[in-house]
C-alpha cells in the first residue's frame, strides 16, 4: 500500500494537478466548449495557429507547436513537480526515509493475481502483488532496497534501465551469487536519470511467471508541455492451460494477455479530463511478442523510449505505437475528443482471452449451431466459466465505468483498455459523486451532444443469459 505520509512534499497529488487551473501553454489552444455545429473544417480555416482542445482537430500547420497538439499544454502549469504515474488495477511500493536514503523493502513471492473476474490463477510476484508494486523515485535520489526472498528458490533483482554500479545489476553469476530462498540481498545506488525503468529477476523463466514490476525516475521539475495524467501499462502474455491454475512458463504461444495484471474488460477505464494533456507510458514485458498499441479518437507524439526523452525534433505522430519486449515507449497527446475510447494491442490474438485448444462446437454458445454449417462461422467461444452476478459487479462497480454503455464490457478482452475522454462536469460527476449516471452518458455526437442510449443506469444486475450476444448472419 501506498502511504500518502511518505510521498507528500515531493510530489503533487493528481488532485491538485487537475484543479482545472488553466496554465499558461507554450502553445495556444482553444479553451472553449464547442458550440452547436461548430466542426472541424470551417472553424480551423480562421485560426489555423491553434490547436481545439474541446473537439478533434489538427491544429496548425506541419511542424508548428499546435500540430497536432504537439507542444499543446494541458490544463496544468508549467514548472511544476511532475503528476505521479497513475498505475491502475497496481499499487505502489512505499518506502521510508532512513538517514537520507529511500529505503524499500522488496519480497519476491508466489502471489494469486485475478487476471478476469473468478480466473485467479497462480504466478511468481512481488509483496502480493503480480505484477510486483511500481516503485517510483526522483532523479538523485539514494535508493536502497532490501530484497527479502521469499521464494522457493534463488533470484536476483535487475534495475532495467538503470545506470547502476556493475555490483547492483542483479545478474546472476556474472555480477553477484544469486539470492538464496530465504535470503537477503541490499541493492544501494544513486538514480541519476529520470525514465521509465522496470525491475524484473534476471532469471528468464521467473520473469516469465511474473516476478516484473515498474520502476520510474521522476524529473524534479516536469518536462514541458506539462501533462495532466501519467499513467504506466505493464504489457505482459501468459500461457495457462484450460485444465490449470499455474501459468505454464514453457510454453510458446500465449492465451492470457495483460494490462497492469489484467485482462479487458477488467482492466480498470482511464478517466481523463476533456481537454487534457495525457501521457501513457507502456512496458512490455512479455515473454515473446511485440505489442502494437493502438489508441482510438486521437493522435499522439512519441515522445520517450526507455532511454529517456526524445528532443522535440525527433518525435513522432502517431496513434499506434509498437512496444517490442523490453522496450518501454511514451507517449503524449491532448484528449480533445470526448466519449469512451478504446486502446488496444493491434494483434488479433491478443484481444481475446484465454484462447485454448479447448475449441470446438461443443463450449460455443448452442443457440449459434443453426450456423455450424459455416465456413469459419461463428467464432463466439465460451471458455472457462460463465460470468455470475458477483463477478459482474467486479466488471461494473468500479465508478470508472459508469456512464459507459450497456454491455461495454463485451468489446473488451485481453490486452484492452478504455480511454473515457470526459467533458465537465461529467467528469466530476463520475469520480468525485456517487450520483447515478444514465448508461452511455460518455458517448457522444459529432456535435458534442451526449447519446444516452435509455434509462437504465450501469449496475451489476446482469445474469449470464445478458452475456449471450445473439448474432444472426
Ligand atoms: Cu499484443
Amino acid at each position: 500500500m501506498t502511504n500518502p505520509e511518505q510521498r507528500r512534499g515531493f510530489i503533487a497529488q493528481s488532485a491538485a494537478a487537475l484543479a482545472g487551473l488553466f496554465a499558461i501553454g507554450r502553445a495556444s489552444a482553444q479553451d472553449v466548449p464547442p458550440q452547436h455545429g461548430e466542426h472541424l473544417g470551417h472553424k480551423m480555416s480562421g485560426s489555423s495557429q491553434e490547436f481545439p482542445r474541446m473537439h478533434a482537430g489538427t491544429g496548425g500547420p506541419l511542424g508548428s507547436p499546435t500540430d497536432r497538439g504537439k507542444l499543446v499544454s494541458g490544463y496544468r502549469g508549467e514548472n511544476l513537480e511532475p503528476v505521479p504515474m497513475t498505475t491502475p488495477d497496481l499499487e505502489k511500493l512505499p518506502f521510508t526515509m532512513v538517514n537520507g536514503v529511500k529505503e524499500f523493502h522488496l519480497r519476491p513471492m508466489p502471489v494469486k493475481r485475478e487476471l478476469l473476474p473468478g480466473q485467479t490463477f497462480n504466478f511468481y510476484g512481488y509483496n502480493g502483488s503480480m505484477p510486483g508494486p511500481t516503485i517510483e523515485v526522483i532523479e538523485g535520489d539514494r535508493v536502497r532496497v532490501v530484497v527479502h526472498n521469499e521464494l522457493p528458490e534463488a533470484t536476483t533483482i535487475h534495475w532495467h534501465g538503470l545506470e547502476c554500479p556493475n555490483d547492483m545489476d542483479g545478474i546472476p553469476f556474472i555480477t553477484q551469487k544469486m539470492i538464496p530462498a530465504g535470503g537477503t540481498m541490499v541493492y544501494e545506488f544513486t538514480v541519476h536519470q529520470a525514465i521509465s525503468m522496470a525491475y524484473h529477476a534476471h532469471v528468464g523463466m521467473q520473469e516469465a511467471a511474473g516476478s516484473i514490476g515498474m520502476l520510474v525516475s521522476y524529473p524534479k521539475i516536469a518536462p514541458s508541455p506539462a501533462v495532466d495524467y501519467d499513467f504506466g501499462l505493464l504489457l505482459q502474455q501468459f500461457n495457462i492451460a484450460s485444465n490449470s491454475d499455474v501459468v505454464n512458463t514453457m510454453a510458446m504461444d500465449w492465451n492470457y494477455l495483460t494490462i497492469n495484471g489484467r485482462c479487458g474488460p477488467y482492466t480498470t477505464p482511464l478517466l481523463v479530463k476533456l481537454g487534457s494533456r495525457v501521457r501513457l507510458r507502456f512496458f512490455n514485458f512479455s515473454t515473446l511478442h511485440q505489442h502494437p498499441l493502438h489508441f482510438h479518437g486521437h493522435t499522439g507524439w512519441l515522445t520517450g523510449t526507455e532511454g529517456g526523452r526524445i528532443p522535440e525534433t525527433a518525435w513522432m505522430p502517431l496513434n499506434t505505437v509498437r512496444i517490442g519486449i523490453g522496450e518501454i515507449r511514451e507517449v503524449e497527446f491532448v484528449a480533445n475528443n470526448p466519449g469512451d475510447w478504446v486502446m488496444h494491442c493491434h494483434m488479433f490474438h491478443h484481444t481475446a482471452n484465454h484462447m485454448t485448444s479447448q475449441v470446438g462446437p461443443h463450449i460455443r454458445d448452442p443457440s449459434l449451431d443453426e450456423y455450424k454449417d459455416v465456413p469459419a462461422f461463428p467464432q463466439l467461444m465460451q471458455g472457462k466459466k460463465p460470468m455470475n452476478s458477483s463477478m459482474m459487479k467486479k466488471l461494473m462497480g468500479p465508478r470508472e465505468t459508469h456512464g459507459m454503455a450497456d454491455k461495454w464490457f463485451m468489446g473488451s478482452k485481453g490486452m484492452f483498455t478504455v480511454i473515457r475522454v470526459l467533458p465537465e462536469p461529467l467528469y466530476t460527476k463520475i469520480t468525485q459523486t456517487n450520483d447515478p449516471i444514465p448508461v452511455g452518458a460518455s458517448l457522444f455526437s459529432e456535435d458534442g451532444t451526449a447519446k444516452h442510449q435509455s434509462g437504465q443506469m450501469n449496475m451489476p444486475n446482469m445474469n449470464h443469459g445478458d452475456m449471450k450476444m445473439k448474432q444472426k448472419g
